[in-house]
């Protein structure tokens, strides 16, 4: 199933309520503290970043990203979470759900990081069965393991989920296009001068080449490379990357800064279009908030276009590639409410229309924002129609909610979307709390989560792969279910399908180029 070789180079990132073990837990897993700071040490809380490196049973190596809990440093968490693959959550059985854990998830869904395992910590001095239900109310369809830093207790059950969570995940870091580098932190070095850190997203850096530091366009020289510790002549994509730089003193870069070739196109930029989803509650038509990008963040204000589609008006320049995450978070009271993809990372400033509508929705749909000259009339018709009046996201009616429900009481076995009201079923999919699996049948997520889990769980007792009659019987459900589940599954790429299998995809399947064997170690 997996094609051996090299594996993708993947980041762990941890998220969880202030005092729920997270750096408790990293330091049982791996040895390493990653509260360093004198003040992190004496308050008992995590302010900074932390790295670490983790071993996984296989012999696989994840790069790990400790990040703070507390509510004033949800910034530095968004920060932390966006370069990573996997996400560790901690709940403390103590405790329970707390609000950090639902905003740190919230972030997670924003960051379109999906696949991770939830450890319920302090199953020492607690009992961790409420925690675990809640846990996975909250993230369904995440693996919940109860666990105790303290004793050791199911910490080899952990280390296998995630062996479990990596074997799922592919790097979202891209070797062949531009170069980038999100800055996380900057420091001296005495005798080697500026280094800086952070997530290699794409593309790779040589040692000698010359950089260039957005949004600024100051240049720096690359003096010296190291992943986890050993110097490299040159850096891959999906690496945590140290850079010592010459020509640029530390007072001139900053996290949030990004590395780039000097020849880079990617340009800082006051205006974004981008398609975002909010979980808590939909912004005001102008709103002023928060938006995250990178490791760098800046006040905008949200201007709706129709649909899903917005244009952020930022107050500071942020230097976005199209297709890149974004954060949306309130100002006050601090608190996520959604996120989102950049569509168009340079449109001149306009509102809502139907021009704005039709190109903004070929770009979400992967497509050049012009369609080909020749095709243009026939093609423009259907989604003229479909666009002539978007519908303003509202707060979900009482009928949608009531159509939620049934869509989640009914499990793997919904009502076919005759029996239920159209408009309902958009709204739903608009926020995001119904999944159009084939074309006359909704999923509810959290039934959707739940078979992907059991999906995988049977493939791996089946030799990685699952066939139709297998999914049927580990489902109890019938073969028209289970097929049209498994085909979404195909089309989501969870699975591929081989004949009559269905083979759980993997990572390793596309090696990045030049990743030496045993490297995804944060670099410290
Ligand atoms: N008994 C027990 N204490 C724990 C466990 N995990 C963490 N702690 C304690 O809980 C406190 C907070 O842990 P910490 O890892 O700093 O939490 P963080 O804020 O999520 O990083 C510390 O005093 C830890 O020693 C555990 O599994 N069992
Ligand atoms: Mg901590």
């Amino acid at each position: 199933m997996t094609e051996g070789g090299t594996a993708d180079p993947l980041t762990l990132g941890t998220a969880g309520h202030i005092d729920h073990g997270k750096t408790a837990l990293i330091r049982a897993l791996t040895g390493t503290d990653t509260d360093r700071l004198p003040e992190e040490r004496a308050r008992g809380i995590s302010i900074e970043l932390g790295y670490a490196s983790l071993t996984l049973p296989s012999g696989r190596r994840l790069s790990v990203v400790d990040v703070p809990g507390h509510e004033r440093f949800v910034r530095t968490m968004v920060a932390g979470a966006t370069g990573i693959d996997l996400y560790l959550m901690t709940v403390a059985a103590d405790d329970g759900v707390m609000p950090q854990t639902r905003e740190h998830a919230r972030v997670l869904r924003a960051l379109d990081v999906t696949t991770g395992v939830v450890a319920v910590t302090k199953s020492d001095p607690a009992d961790p069965e409420i925690a675990m239900i809640e846990a996975s109310e909250l993230i369904p369809g995440a693996e919940v393991v109860a666990v105790s830093s303290e004793t050791g207790y199911g910490l080899d059950e952990l280390r296998a989920a995630l062996e479990r969570a990596a074997s799922l995940e592919r790097s979202r870091a891209d070797a062949t296009s531009a170069t980038r580098l999100h800055i996380d932190r900057v420091f001296t070095i005495r005798g080697a001068g500026t280094v800086v850190t952070g997530t290699l997203w794409s593309g790779a850096i040589a040692r000698g080449e010359e950089l260039v530091v957005l949004p600024r366009g100051v240049r720096a020289r690359v003096r010296g490379l190291q992943i986890h510790e050993r110097p490299v002549q040159e850096a891959p994509a999906g690496q945590r990357v140290a850079v010592n730089l010459t020509g640029i003193a530390v007072a001139d870069i900053a996290r949030g800064d990004v590395l780039a070739r000097a020849a880079s196109q990617l340009r800082p930029t006051y205006l974004i279009d981008a398609q975002l989803r909010f979980d808590e509650r939909e912004p005001e038509h102008h709103e002023r908030v928060q938006i995250h990008h990178g490791t760098r963040e800046a006040p905008a204000r949200l201007a709706w276009l129709g649909g899903s589609f917005w244009q952020i008006r930022l107050e500071q320049q942020l230097v976005p590639a199209a297709a890149d995450h974004l954060v949306v978070r309130q100002i006050a009271p601090p608190d996520t409410l959604g996120g989102g993809v950049v569509l168009d990372p340079h449109p001149r400033k306009h509102g809502p229309g139907r021009d704005a509508l039709v190109r903004l929705e070929r770009l979400a749909r992967g497509e050049p924002p012009e369609p080909p000259r020749e095709a243009e009339s026939s093609a423009l018709r259907p989604r003229r129609r479909a666009v002539a009046a978007p519908p303003r996201p509202e707060p979900l009616s009482p009928s949608a909610l009531a159509t939620e429900q049934r869509l989640r009481e009914a499990g793997f076995e919904p009502p076919l979307d005759s029996e239920l009201d159209p408009g309902d079923l958009a709204a739903l999919r608009a926020a995001g709390r119904a999944i159009r699996v084939s074309k006359n049948l909704h999923y509810h997520p959290e039934a959707i989560g739940e078979v992907r889990r059991r999906v995988i769980a049977a493939a791996e007792r089946h030799g990685g792969a699952v066939t139709l009659a297998q999914v049927r019987d580990e489902l109890s459900t019938s073969r028209k279910f289970a097929q049209a589940l498994l085909e979404h599954l195909d089309a989501s790429k969870v699975t591929i399908r081989r004949g009559d299998e269905h083979v759980v995809r993997a990572a390793g399947t596309r090696p990045v180029p030049g990743a030496p064997a045993g490297y995804a170690r944060g670099v410290d």
